[in-house]
């Protein structure tokens, strides 16, 4: 069974609440259901949330450690956190592939969303096509040899 670790930074977690003009209505417990249904048998999907910039980067350790593809929201980290480039760039370094995703567009927004600190060390980015951002990355992890 092959884990893909699905991380989702700051403030995710009150998708569904607010501004679904922007983030659509949809909450976490949602796009869980879309990613589990989407993922093809023999792999596990692992989403979880924090506010917490450390808890972040340990998730990311463990990514690293036991072998795990990350699909990766860094919400407002995106823009301003080496720390987290710093440990997301481990697990490109390992190999393993490191999908940076946004539900919305950050380059259609505000300038100070047009900078992405970890997309220089992500394998990829998928942006602006709402939970389809992370869908079509679970396709895409799944399906690259390892
Ligand atoms: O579009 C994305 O996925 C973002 O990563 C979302 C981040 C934002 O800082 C990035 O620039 C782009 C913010 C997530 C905040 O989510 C909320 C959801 C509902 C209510 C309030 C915040």
């Amino acid at each position: 069974m092959t884990t893909i670790l699905v991380l989702n930074g700051p403030n995710l977690g009150r998708l569904g609440s607010r501004e679904p003009d922007v983030y659509g209505a949809a909450n976490l417990d949602d796009l869980r259901v879309m990613l589990v249904a989407a993922a093809p048998a023999g792999v596990s999907v692992d989403l979880r949330q924090t506010d917490d910039e450390a808890e972040l980067i340990h998730w990311i350790y463990e990514a690293v450690d036991e072998g795990m593809p990350v699909i990766l929201n860094p919400a407002a980290f995106t823009h301003y956190s080496y720390a987290l480039r710093d440990a997301a760039a481990l697990v490109t370094k390992a190999g393993l592939p490191l999908i940076e995703v946004h539900i919305s567009n950050p380059h259609a927004r505000e300038t100070f969303r047009h900078t992405s600190v970890v997309s220089a060390v992500a394998t990829g980015v998928i942006a602006g096509l709402g939970f389809d951002s992370y869908r079509l990355a679970l396709d895409f992890v799944t399906r690259r040899p390892a």
